[in-house]
């Protein structure tokens, strides 16, 4: 009778426990994620696809939803948010993250990649993995790259032609005290603003341009205030997708590495995606009148190990494991 008794609590705790799985595992989870473009742009298309591979390798069981357009704020708050497991994703630029975590600052540095082949075989390399995952210690997972092209100085004024044509003029730059250093650098007066609320600034005047990427340049309307775009293409910062690490914990071994295995496989997507993109954006721009210009690179980069002697020298290591990936 003892026995029975036993075997029947035994059974009924191993039956809770299996049905608890169960539910666990069947449960539908919603990963919000947030982004300052809007539907259409790269960066939020790179994530749908990934969402799409997630949700056919979960059987429905996990969906990304994205808030776009600085719905849910500007980047610095996405990234404090994602590290207090108030927002599960947030897809944002390097040099906000770099704000928490300074290692990441080496992406910021001017021409600090010979190109874009160079800058992923950096990205996806063991540097990169390297990169992405020191930001398990600031409670984020970092899970993929984004390209971004390069960004370039436009403004209501004047085309740029050389550093020097900079001064006086007030640019808007990110919140990101590397890259408030390096406008100071070129000789404008730098202004951080958040990504959403640069158009208004433009607009009113309170900023004379700002510098960034061929599509941003276009689909923010900045082009419509600022209409000479110099390209001069003083840095390459790349996007990344993070994940919340409080979000990270909660999730199944398997489920972890369905989501990392979407995020890698939707990279070459949103690559190509950026280059016809890009390609577009700049044919819509000058259809609209906007001035592109070339510069003297070479009064660019001339002088800057001044630059990186004075604000990257807790880079010299790193920067010379960049320098010698091939
Ligand atoms: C864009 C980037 C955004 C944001 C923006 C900015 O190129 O995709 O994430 O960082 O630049 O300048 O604030």
């Amino acid at each position: 009778m003892r026995h029975k008794l036993f075997l029947a609590i035994a059974f009924s705790i191993c039956l809770i426990f299996t049905q608890s799985e169960i539910i666990a595992h069947s449960k539908k989870l919603i990963l919000r994620c947030a982004d300052v473009h809007a539907f259409g742009y790269p960066t939020i298309e790179g994530v749908l696809y990934m969402a799409k591979l997630v949700k056919t390798r979960t059987g429905g069981r996990i969906e990304i939803v994205i808030y776009p357009e600085g719905s849910l704020g500007s980047e610095a708050s996405v990234v404090e948010m994602l590290r207090l497991g108030a927002l599960d994703m947030g897809r944002v630029s390097i040099s906000q993250v770099a704000e928490v975590n300074p290692e990441l600052g080496v992406l910021i540095l001017p021409f600090i990649f010979k190109d874009e082949t160079h800058k992923w075989k950096v990205l996806e390399g063991e540097i990169g993995a390297g990169l992405l995952k020191s930001l398990v210690n600031y409670d984020l997972v970092g899970l993929c790259f984004q390209e971004s092209g390069h960004r370039s100085f436009y403004n209501s004024k004047r085309p740029i032609y050389r550093p020097e044509d900079l001064r006086g003029l007030k640019i808007r730059v990110q919140p990101s005290q590397i890259m408030f250093r390096l406008v100071e650098y070129f000789g404008a007066s730098p202004v951080p603003i958040d990504y959403n609320d640069v158009y208004p600034a433009l607009v009113a005047g309170a900023v004379d341009g700002a510098e960034n990427n061929i599509p941003s340049y276009l689909t923010s309307g900045h082009y419509k205030v600022a209409r000479y775009f110099s390209f001069d293409k003083h840095t390459s910062i790349p996007e990344v997708v993070l994940l919340s690490k409080k979000t990270w914990l909660k999730l199944t071994d398997s489920d972890r590495e369905i989501i990392l295995t979407a995020a890698k496989e939707s990279v070459a997507y949103q690559r190509e995606l950026w280059s016809k993109f890009e390609i577009a954006s700049r044919r819509q721009l000058e259809e609209a009148g906007c001035k592109f210009n070339e510069v003297d690179g070479e009064a660019f980069r001339v002088g800057l190990e001044s630059f990186y002697h004075k604000y990257a020298k807790q880079y010299e290591k790193i920067i010379c494991e960049i320098q010698k990936v091939k």
